[in-house]
């Protein structure tokens, strides 16, 4: 075995991209395109018309947003906990709902960006001003870790925007199993899944003609430049989408358009392209229902309560242990 010299790195970040980089096949992971700018553009895609995920989960919550409180609700009250709660628009729709009903409950929104936090802090003091609110900043391992202290009372963790699709089956286990060691009996945790369906729908989605998704993809690339010292040529990589409608996984590439060398300066790396290799950057994973149920079985828990659209674009599940 050749001997490798250690190497020692400044982030998480500065590591991922040496190893990815130095792989073959080539990949880079999709959640360092969030950044400010890859937070805006994200936004950006949850606004487009061809992103359904968007409008179907917020169609799901609106038809059924009387029954879904009411599975909610306990004597008690509720802690309501959401992860990565971004601007809450979907959440609202709830909220009110429990509101209007009386339902008692706290609202605990968690994310990683404090800005975030404080916007829906700010919003709901305006829209749903009874509403109890308490924003909590926090990574997602520190997240998990603080669930299992809220047992004082019925718990339920909301999930939305099939944030789950961009972890591999194997990750999707361990981060459902990560919640279901912090639930008790009557806890619950509702979770959105984008649903198989129609491929050319999905190729869509994620390969929109206005270039908001491709921007996204690229800010990877965008960010190794000014946080590692990289001279990649955004334009001369393609965006490349591909969906497989027997694992229901699409995949995000970034194709090299020529063979070039990028030099990543805080790396002290060089990085040779071939004409059209690729880098992988995302999986967006589609589900149906018995996937759902293995995978919940797997990690402990089981599937009680299903809410889908009209034509089944997007699913939002009830799970217990
Ligand atoms: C955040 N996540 C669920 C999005 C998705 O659909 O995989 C990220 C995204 N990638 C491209 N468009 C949206």
């Amino acid at each position: 075995m050749k001997n490798q010299p250690e190497i020692t790195f400044k982030s998480a970040f500065a590591e991922d991209t040496y190893k990815g980089l130095k792989n073959y096949p080539k990949f880079l992971l999709s959640k360092y395109i969030y950044d400010k700018k890859g937070d805006k553009l994200f936004q950006k895609i949850m606004e487009m018309p061809e992103y359904y995920l968007t409008s179907c989960e917020f169609d799901i919550l609106k038809l059924n947003a009387e029954d879904i409180a009411n599975a909610f609700s306990s004597k008690n009250g509720i802690d309501l906990i959401e992860l990565g709660a971004g601007d809450g628009k979907k959440t609202k729709i709830l909220l009110r709902e429990m509101v209007d009903k009386k339902y008692k409950f706290d609202y605990l929104p968690i994310d990683i960006s404090q800005n975030v936090l404080d916007e829906l802090e700010e919003s709901l003091k305006n829209e749903i001003p009874e509403a109890s609110v308490k924003v909590q900043q926090g990574t997602y391992f520190k997240t998990l870790e603080k669930l299992a202290e809220y047992n004082n009372r019925k718990k339920v963790i909301l999930v939305l925007g099939s944030n789950i699709g961009n972890l591999s089956h194997k990750e999707a286990v361990e981060f459902l199993s990560n919640i279901a060691n912090a639930m008790r009996a009557e806890d619950m945790l509702f979770m959105g899944f984008d649903q198989k369906k129609d491929p050319q729908k999905i190729l869509d989605a994620y390969n929109d003609p206005a270039g908001i998704t491709e921007e996204f993809n690229k800010n990877l690339l965008v960010r190794i430049n000014s946080e590692l010292g990289g001279n990649f040529d955004p334009d001369s990589f393609l965006h490349w989408e591909t969906y497989n409608p027997e694992t229901g996984t699409a995949r995000s590439f970034l194709v090299s358009k020529k063979a070039q060398k990028v030099h990543i300066e805080k790396l002290d790396l060089k990085v040779e392209f071939e004409a059209w290799e690729s880098i992988h950057t995302e999986i967006s994973q589609k589900y149906d229902d018995s996937v759902v149920r293995w995978l919940a079985d797997e990690a402990g828990l089981h599937v009680e309560k299903i809410f889908g659209d009209r034509e089944n674009c997007y699913k939002n599940y009830i799970f217990r242990r």
